[in-house]
């Protein structure tokens, strides 16, 4: 498979400094070198940048470094979309922000194709809140409610020229929702699976039924994978740690899943801050799980198909 690397390194979205390092540790830990092994033909065009912005504020106080977050929105629905047509994006984050930008140019390049867009969300967080609603004004908070077109935006972010369907997003690993969200949420036909539904019925029939709708429908499938989907134990390169996570053996399957579908046709990778790691090993766990989505296996398998 043709794959790009794009750097994003962005952290206006999050509260702690770091997360812009993400990019050049996931390279340091070989992310290009392990997929060129497994078959890929991988291009890695660097690291998008936007300029400095002035300061816009919003009548929510809280809400911190908005315009800044506008023109990374801008550009990387710009990006996405020109590097989403018979190549797999491969976004190397930077904080969760960074996904209003791609899920939005991925929807556009979607839509274009007369194919839906659906999004499997791997994260501890639903990150469900509007520029309203939010507590903490961190907007790496926002991406889901801002890329599925819920109001509590404004014109404080670009307008969507497409947008995803919440009928078409199905979250995983949640397990820490405020309470503005919760209640939102609650109307809406988003599939979230918290923490308790993994631990009850597995990892397979929930990805599996997900699975089977995609395919169904012919749909163009994008991974969101937050590190703090994750149990901190053994990725402890977040932030906003949140215990209680999935599992190694857990993520893995996820990922192994994936590959077998033969259905992701784009990636992110966000939320690593590398000044919090010990000894690069959530980065190196990451290119582990990527290595898994691309095609790696313990042992050779028939290929499960969802179609
Ligand atoms: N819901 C909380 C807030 O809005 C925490 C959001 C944390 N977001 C991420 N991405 N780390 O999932 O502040
Ligand atoms: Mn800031
Ligand atoms: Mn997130
Ligand atoms: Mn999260």
């Amino acid at each position: 498979m043709k794959c790009k690397l794009i750097g994003v390194p962005v952290q206006d979205g999050a509260s702690r400094l770091g997360c812009e390092m993400g990019p050049s540790a996931l390279r340091t830990a070989g992310i290009g070198p392990t997929l060129r092994e497994l078959g890929h033909d991988v291009s890695d065009i660097g690291d998008i940048r936007v300029e400095d912005a002035p300061d816009r504020r919003h009548p929510n106080d809280a809400v911190h470094d908005l315009g800044k977050v506008a023109l990374w929105v801008e550009r990387l629905a710009e990006t996405a979309y020109a590097h989403s047509d018979g190549a797999m994006p491969i976004f190397l984050g930077g904080d969760h922000v960074l996904s209003a930008g791609t899920v939005a140019g991925l929807a556009r390049r979607a839509s274009e194709q007369g194919r839906p867009l659906f999004v499997l969300w791997l994260d501890a967080h639903t990150d469900f809140h509007t520029l309203e609603t939010t507590d903490s004004g961190n907007l790496h908070g926002i991406p889901v409610a801002y890329f599925t077109n819920q109001p509590g935006f404004g014109t404080y972010l670009p307008a969507l020229e497409a947008q995803v369907d919440p009928a078409n997003v199905c979250m995983l690993g949640v397990r820490s929702v405020d309470p503005a969200e919760r209640s939102t949420l609650a109307d809406l036909p988003i599939t979230v699976h918290d923490m308790r539904a993994l631990d009850e019925q597995g990892v397979a029939p929930l990805l599996g039924s997900f699975l089977q709708k995609v395919a169904a429908a012919n749909g163009r499938l994008h991974v969101s994978f937050d590190v703090d989907f994750l149990d901190p134990e053994f990725a402890p390169a977040v932030g906003t740690t949140v215990p209680g996570g999935a599992t190694f053996r857990e993520a893995h399957l996820v990922m192994e899943m994936l590959h077998d579908s033969g259905l992701v046709e784009s990636l992110d990778l966000v939320e690593l801050n590398p000044f919090l790691d010990e000894r690069g090993r959530t980065a190196s766990l990451l290119v582990d799980l990527v290595a898994s989505l691309m095609g790696r296996r313990i042992l050779d398998r028939p290929t499960r198909s969802f179609r």
